[in-house]
């Protein structure tokens, strides 16, 4: 059942017992602050609630999860956020792919099977969803439910820089913060801080930038050679996609990372041009301004495939 408004899933969840929350693969801030500002809230119920993820947790967002403590339960309610589509929840999850209670999410795209469902594609972020509802539930925000939803609203609006930084979303950042959400702090640790071998791998692939067009497209390349070079972690590269749109004049930016298996792939970031288009044309797709797509292994080739399709929407 497709759920019509924030007070049905009020409703849905007050039926929750023995949850599961159910976040996806390589998570970012918004799965998990959503995640666990939710099972906080739960918990302070008297309801058993688990986080879980496919993997071990990235430590970039411990504390997200410092204080958490994995309870013992036979789960009644599978609950997912964030996850847009069941190969997203990844290997450690797919039991639970076919048998998700209550889906909440804010992609258009969404394609889940669950019970009922909730999906804003208009919420810039599963946190802000989760804030409605708290809301909505007259819940006590406390500082750590604070600053999970804090996180999750500002990695997925960039900082409160994307386009889809809505009133909506500076409202409950306010509130989050008069509930004691440390939002310097986080956006320190989310944005700011680089690992070394991050910083020395922005270095080289920066110092090997491609432009075309006059200057309005540009291309970097992540290749394993780089990676293993300075000894990052592949999680460590997010946000590396938004590198070549940060200079002066540049209309669409790409950014190629070598797969582990060697195929290229593409992430298309553009200022006003249909990056989705872009990406449709490989056989990807996205957002407008943010689309991904899969190239060849070799990287002259992939170069010269995705510049060519860029220059045709300058
Ligand atoms: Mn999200």
């Amino acid at each position: 059942m497709i759920l019509a408004d924030i007070s049905a899933l009020a409703r849905k969840l007050n039926d929750c017992r023995n949850a599961v929350i159910l976040t996806h693969a390589h998570p970012d801030g918004d799965t998990l602050g959503a995640g666990f500002g939710l099972c906080c809230y739960l918990r302070s119920r008297g309801i058993k609630a688990n986080v879980l993820n496919s993997e071990p947790l990235p430590e970039k967002f411990s504390f997200l999860y410092k204080d958490y403590e994995p309870q013992d339960f036979e789960p009644s309610c599978v609950i997912s956020v964030d996850v847009a589509a069941k190969d997203l929840l990844g290997d450690g999850l797919s039991d639970y792919a076919d048998r998700i209670d209550l889906c909440i999410d804010h992609h258009f795209s969404n394609r889940m099977s669950a019970k009922d469902c909730y999906i804003d594609g208009d919420s810039c972020a599963v946190c802000l969803i989760i804030f409605e509802l708290l809301k909505e539930l007259g819940a006590d925000i406390t500082p750590q439910i604070a600053n999970c939803l804090y996180t999750g609203i500002a990695t997925d609006t960039g900082c409160f820089m994307f386009e889809n930084t809505s009133p909506a979303a500076h409202r409950a950042a306010a509130a989050l913060v008069e509930a004691g959400a440390q939002a310097a702090a986080i956006n320190r640790e989310m944005f700011q801080v680089k690992s070394r071998g991050r910083i020395f791998a922005e270095q080289r692939a920066i110092g090997e930038m491609k432009f075309a067009c006059g200057g309005k497209v540009a291309l970097i390349t992540v290749t394993n050679a780089l990676i293993e070079g300075c000894n990052i972690d592949r999680a460590d590269l997010d946000g590396f996609a938004g590198i070549p749109l940060s200079v002066e004049g540049v209309e669409i930016g790409i950014t190629l990372k070598q797969q582990p298996e060697g195929v290229f792939k593409a992430s298309v970031r553009t200022v006003s041009a249909d990056a989705s288009a872009i990406a449709q044309r490989f056989g990807g797709g996205g957002h407008i301004r943010a689309a991904g797509c899969t190239l060849t292994d070799d990287r002259e080739e992939s170069e010269r495939m995705i510049t060519e399709a860029a220059a045709e929407f300058v």
